[in-house]
């Protein structure tokens, strides 16, 4: 509870931060994209993972809140890099489910681009595998779809209903989760994983990126495989927004 109270008060506090963490296309050779990632530097604990808070924020009940600010300063991060980069780079901002269940989240985001100028193709948002979505979160997914907001299912393959998903929701991108990559140089079955995964993509014609990739064999392996988008430790940790925009411009 006293977490949870000072996490109400940390967007006043410029507690919050979001990094960003490049997402490569091995074909290309370049960066495409990055995924903003929350981070809290809490005043007298220091870093604070978001995977601790979130759950906090989510039962307190101002998720809404902080992702919001999360989405307004991602949108309004790659704008600036767009008018000053010119190049079509895309952001990708990871979603609580929480968040679908307001109904003023869509006009929200609609709000947000508008303020922002960001085209929303050039927006990314990142859900993880729910079993129990209800009818108005997916109706709200369908909205963000047809406004041409792009949507990836995040940790795919590690939860129950991976497939029935891909059929019910309007995904463009699945994103293989990082425990399957860490298995590619020891694990068979991981390996077998990764070739079914890229497979499902290239069935569902959805784009496919690997996360949490933090060696040449892993990367060599998922090219080799038909996996072309890459983001993990082999090339770029999370960085500051401001590392970030050094790294865009040496890449671009
Ligand atoms: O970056 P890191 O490994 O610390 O992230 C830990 C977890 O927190 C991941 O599951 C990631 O998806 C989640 N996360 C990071 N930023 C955000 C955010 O802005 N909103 C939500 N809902 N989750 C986030
Ligand atoms: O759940 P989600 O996929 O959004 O979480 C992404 C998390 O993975 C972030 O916390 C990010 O910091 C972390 N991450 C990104 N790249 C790597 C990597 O190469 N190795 C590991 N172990 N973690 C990574
Ligand atoms: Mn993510
Ligand atoms: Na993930």
């Amino acid at each position: 509870l006293e977490m949870g109270n000072h996490l109400r008060q940390s967007m006043d506090r410029n507690e919050l931060e979001i990094v960003y963490q490049p997402q490569i296309d091995c074909q290309l050779g370049k960066v495409i994209g990055v995924e903003a990632l929350l981070r809290w530097n809490h005043t007298t604990k220091g870093y604070i993972s978001p995977s601790e808070f979130i759950p906090i924020a989510e039962e307190m009940g101002f998720i809404v809140a902080i992702g919001e600010w999360v989405m307004r300063g991602a949108c309004q991060q790659m704008k600036d890099w767009h008018n000053m980069l010119q190049e079509p780079l895309t952001v990708s901002v990871n979603l609580s489910v929480k968040q679908l269940n307001d109904e003023r989240f869509v006009d929200k985001v609609i709000q947000i681009l508008e303020e922002t100028g960001l085209e929303a193709k050039y927006l990314e948002i990142e859900i993880t595998e729910n079993v129990a979505m209800r009818d108005d979160q997916l109706e709200a997914l369908g909205r963000l779809r047809k406004l041409g907001i792009a949507i990836s299912v995040d940790d795919f393959g590690t939860h129950y209903s991976s497939l029935s998903y891909l059929k019910r929701f309007p995904v463009t991108k699945i994103k293989l989760d990082q425990s399957f990559v860490r298995g590619v140089q020891t694990d068979d079955k991981d390996r077998a994983m990764i070739k079914a995964i890229i497979s499902v993509a290239k069935s569902f014609q959805l784009q496919i990126i690997a996360e949490g990739v933090e060696t040449e064999e892993q990367a060599r392996f998922l090219v080799a495989n038909g996996c072309s988008q890459i983001q993990g430790y082999y090339f770029f940790q999370p960085m500051s927004a401001d590392q970030t925009q050094v790294t865009l411009q040496m890449s671009m």
